[in-house]
Protein backbone atom coordinates (compact mmCIF):
# COMPACT_ATOMS: atom_id res chain seq x y z
CA UNK A 1 0.00 0.00 0.00
CA UNK A 2 0.97 3.51 -1.08
CA UNK A 3 0.03 6.50 0.50
CA UNK A 4 1.20 10.11 -0.88
CA UNK A 5 1.20 12.59 1.88
CA UNK A 6 1.60 16.06 1.75
CA UNK A 7 2.43 19.03 3.57
CA UNK A 8 3.36 22.95 2.69
CA UNK A 9 6.11 25.66 2.52
CA UNK A 10 5.19 28.31 4.98
CA UNK A 11 3.15 31.41 3.62
CA UNK A 12 2.14 34.93 5.09
CA UNK A 13 5.16 36.16 6.25
CA UNK A 14 5.71 32.76 8.73
CA UNK A 15 9.25 31.32 8.53
CA UNK A 16 7.25 27.89 9.09
CA UNK A 17 4.14 25.65 8.93
CA UNK A 18 3.60 22.65 10.46
CA UNK A 19 2.45 20.66 7.79
CA UNK A 20 6.07 20.86 6.02
CA UNK A 21 7.33 19.60 9.34
CA UNK A 22 5.05 16.47 10.12
CA UNK A 23 6.19 15.90 6.82
CA UNK A 24 9.92 15.88 7.57
CA UNK A 25 9.09 13.94 10.44
CA UNK A 26 7.41 11.01 8.74
CA UNK A 27 9.16 7.73 8.08
CA UNK A 28 9.39 6.51 4.38
CA UNK A 29 7.24 3.47 5.60
CA UNK A 30 5.16 3.10 8.26
CA UNK A 31 3.97 -0.57 9.40
CA UNK A 32 4.70 -1.66 5.88
CA UNK A 33 2.90 1.01 4.14
CA UNK A 34 5.35 3.78 1.72
CA UNK A 35 4.74 6.97 2.28
CA UNK A 36 5.60 9.09 -0.53
CA UNK A 37 6.40 12.41 1.73
CA UNK A 38 6.05 15.75 -0.35
CA UNK A 39 5.93 19.49 0.35
CA UNK A 40 3.63 21.28 -1.85
CA UNK A 41 4.12 25.46 -3.32
CA UNK A 42 1.54 27.51 -1.30
CA UNK A 43 0.50 28.75 -4.80
CA UNK A 44 -2.67 27.94 -6.72
CA UNK A 45 -1.26 26.85 -10.10
CA UNK A 46 2.12 25.16 -8.88
CA UNK A 47 0.57 22.86 -5.98
CA UNK A 48 -2.39 21.60 -7.86
CA UNK A 49 0.14 21.08 -10.93
CA UNK A 50 2.28 19.35 -8.41
CA UNK A 51 -0.47 17.11 -6.97
CA UNK A 52 -1.72 15.86 -10.37
CA UNK A 53 1.67 14.99 -11.34
CA UNK A 54 2.19 13.27 -8.60
CA UNK A 55 -0.63 11.05 -8.13
CA UNK A 56 -0.31 10.58 -12.13
CA UNK A 57 3.61 9.33 -11.54
CA UNK A 58 3.18 7.53 -8.11
CA UNK A 59 -0.25 6.05 -8.41
CA UNK A 60 -1.49 5.74 -5.01
CA UNK A 61 -3.79 4.32 -3.27
CA UNK A 62 -4.49 7.27 -0.47
CA UNK A 63 -3.89 10.78 -0.94
CA UNK A 64 -3.56 13.00 2.57
CA UNK A 65 -2.65 16.55 2.36
CA UNK A 66 -1.70 18.43 5.04
CA UNK A 67 -2.11 22.03 5.73
CA UNK A 68 -2.06 24.56 8.91
CA UNK A 69 -5.32 26.53 9.78
CA UNK A 70 -3.79 28.58 12.45
CA UNK A 71 -7.48 29.86 13.68
CA UNK A 72 -8.51 26.70 14.84
CA UNK A 73 -7.97 25.20 18.21
CA UNK A 74 -7.56 21.53 17.12
CA UNK A 75 -6.71 19.39 14.13
CA UNK A 76 -9.15 19.30 11.69
CA UNK A 77 -9.97 16.48 9.05
CA UNK A 78 -11.56 18.27 6.46
CA UNK A 79 -15.11 16.39 4.82
CA UNK A 80 -15.46 19.15 1.47
CA UNK A 81 -13.76 21.28 -0.89
CA UNK A 82 -15.40 23.56 -3.08
CA UNK A 83 -15.11 24.99 -6.77
CA UNK A 84 -13.47 28.07 -5.74
CA UNK A 85 -10.44 30.44 -5.12
CA UNK A 86 -11.09 33.30 -3.24
CA UNK A 87 -8.08 34.82 -1.73
CA UNK A 88 -10.53 37.98 0.24
CA UNK A 89 -11.09 37.19 3.90
CA UNK A 90 -14.77 36.66 4.92
CA UNK A 91 -15.25 39.89 6.49
CA UNK A 92 -14.43 41.52 3.02
CA UNK A 93 -11.21 43.47 4.53
CA UNK A 94 -8.39 42.02 3.06
CA UNK A 95 -6.64 39.56 0.48
CA UNK A 96 -3.86 37.38 0.60
CA UNK A 97 -2.01 36.60 -2.34
CA UNK A 98 -0.40 33.33 -2.91
CA UNK A 99 3.37 32.81 -2.71
CA UNK A 100 3.70 33.29 -5.98
CA UNK A 101 1.34 36.94 -5.98
CA UNK A 102 -1.82 35.44 -7.47
CA UNK A 103 -4.76 36.57 -6.21
CA UNK A 104 -8.34 35.07 -7.51
CA UNK A 105 -10.88 36.65 -6.07
CA UNK A 106 -13.78 34.10 -6.90
CA UNK A 107 -12.81 31.96 -9.40
CA UNK A 108 -14.04 28.71 -10.30
CA UNK A 109 -11.24 25.68 -9.40
CA UNK A 110 -12.27 23.85 -12.64
CA UNK A 111 -15.27 24.84 -15.36
CA UNK A 112 -16.55 20.81 -15.79
CA UNK A 113 -15.83 20.17 -11.86
CA UNK A 114 -18.95 19.76 -9.55
CA UNK A 115 -19.64 22.26 -7.13
CA UNK A 116 -17.94 20.55 -4.37
CA UNK A 117 -16.41 17.11 -3.60
CA UNK A 118 -16.95 15.53 -0.60
CA UNK A 119 -13.84 13.67 0.71
CA UNK A 120 -13.81 9.62 0.43
CA UNK A 121 -12.01 8.92 3.61
CA UNK A 122 -13.55 7.36 6.56
CA UNK A 123 -13.50 10.34 8.67
CA UNK A 124 -15.30 8.99 11.63
CA UNK A 125 -12.51 6.17 11.70
CA UNK A 126 -9.67 8.89 11.94
CA UNK A 127 -11.55 11.36 14.32
CA UNK A 128 -11.67 8.33 16.87
CA UNK A 129 -8.63 6.74 16.26
CA UNK A 130 -6.98 10.34 17.21
CA UNK A 131 -8.76 10.84 19.87
CA UNK A 132 -8.03 7.78 21.37
CA UNK A 133 -4.91 9.71 22.04
CA UNK A 134 -6.06 12.38 23.70
CA UNK A 135 -5.21 14.43 21.09
CA UNK A 136 -7.62 17.78 20.07
CA UNK A 137 -9.48 16.49 16.67
CA UNK A 138 -12.85 17.76 14.39
CA UNK A 139 -14.65 17.25 11.72
CA UNK A 140 -14.32 20.01 9.56
CA UNK A 141 -17.18 21.20 6.68
CA UNK A 142 -15.07 24.18 5.75
CA UNK A 143 -11.55 23.34 3.47
CA UNK A 144 -11.45 27.84 3.43
CA UNK A 145 -10.91 28.74 -0.31
CA UNK A 146 -7.47 29.63 -0.01
CA UNK A 147 -4.28 27.09 -1.76
CA UNK A 148 -5.90 23.87 1.03
CA UNK A 149 -9.22 23.60 -0.82
CA UNK A 150 -7.82 24.22 -3.96
CA UNK A 151 -5.34 20.96 -3.48
CA UNK A 152 -8.19 19.06 -1.84
CA UNK A 153 -10.15 19.74 -4.31
CA UNK A 154 -7.67 19.25 -7.34
CA UNK A 155 -7.43 15.96 -5.72
CA UNK A 156 -11.02 14.68 -5.14
CA UNK A 157 -11.59 16.03 -9.27
CA UNK A 158 -8.59 13.73 -10.09
CA UNK A 159 -10.19 10.81 -8.13
CA UNK A 160 -13.82 11.48 -9.60
CA UNK A 161 -12.57 12.04 -12.88
CA UNK A 162 -10.05 9.28 -13.51
CA UNK A 163 -8.79 7.20 -10.09
CA UNK A 164 -12.26 5.64 -8.41
CA UNK A 165 -9.79 3.56 -6.62
CA UNK A 166 -8.14 6.17 -4.65
CA UNK A 167 -9.11 7.91 -1.63
CA UNK A 168 -8.41 11.59 -1.06
CA UNK A 169 -8.83 14.04 1.83
CA UNK A 170 -7.47 17.15 3.83
CA UNK A 171 -6.44 17.43 7.30
CA UNK A 172 -6.19 21.01 8.85
CA UNK A 173 -3.16 21.21 11.94
CA UNK A 174 -2.97 24.46 14.18
CA UNK A 175 -0.16 26.49 14.76
CA UNK A 176 3.30 25.48 15.97
CA UNK A 177 4.22 26.86 19.84
CA UNK A 178 7.19 28.57 18.21
CA UNK A 179 4.59 30.39 15.92
CA UNK A 180 4.17 33.25 18.59
CA UNK A 181 4.11 35.71 16.13
CA UNK A 182 1.76 34.36 13.88
CA UNK A 183 -0.64 33.50 16.55
CA UNK A 184 -3.02 35.97 17.53
CA UNK A 185 -5.68 33.42 18.81
CA UNK A 186 -3.87 31.42 21.27
CA UNK A 187 -4.48 28.31 20.05
CA UNK A 188 -1.19 25.60 19.41
CA UNK A 189 -0.04 22.12 19.59
CA UNK A 190 2.62 20.41 20.16
CA UNK A 191 4.23 19.01 16.71
CA UNK A 192 5.17 15.14 17.96
CA UNK A 193 1.13 15.47 18.61
CA UNK A 194 0.12 16.20 15.21
CA UNK A 195 2.57 13.82 14.49
CA UNK A 196 1.07 10.79 16.00
CA UNK A 197 -2.37 12.12 14.98
CA UNK A 198 -1.42 11.49 11.45
CA UNK A 199 0.46 8.55 12.14
CA UNK A 200 -2.68 7.15 13.66
CA UNK A 201 -4.78 8.68 10.54
CA UNK A 202 -2.12 6.38 8.22
CA UNK A 203 -2.64 3.14 10.41
CA UNK A 204 -6.71 3.46 10.32
CA UNK A 205 -6.94 4.28 6.56
CA UNK A 206 -4.25 1.17 5.49
CA UNK A 207 -6.63 -0.93 7.69
CA UNK A 208 -9.85 -0.19 6.04
CA UNK A 209 -8.20 -0.25 2.95
CA UNK A 210 -6.35 -3.49 3.12
N1 LIG B 1 -2.62 26.61 4.77
C1 LIG B 1 -3.25 27.41 3.75
C2 LIG B 1 -2.44 27.16 2.51
C3 LIG B 1 -1.18 26.51 2.96
C4 LIG B 1 -1.42 26.13 4.36
O1 LIG B 1 -0.67 25.47 5.08
C5 LIG B 1 -4.75 27.15 3.61
O2 LIG B 1 -5.40 26.79 4.61
O3 LIG B 1 -5.29 27.29 2.52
Amino acid sequence: MKILITGFEPFNKSNINPSGEIIKKLPEELEGITLIREILPVEFKRASITIKELMKLHQPDVVLSIGQAGNRPEICIERVAINLDCVRSSDGSRELPDNGGDMPVDVKIKEDGENAYFTNLPVWDLIKKVKEKDIAVAVSYSAGSFVCNHVMYTALYEVDKYYPNISAGFVHVPFLPIQKEDNKKGYFMELKDMVTAIQEMIAAIAKIKS
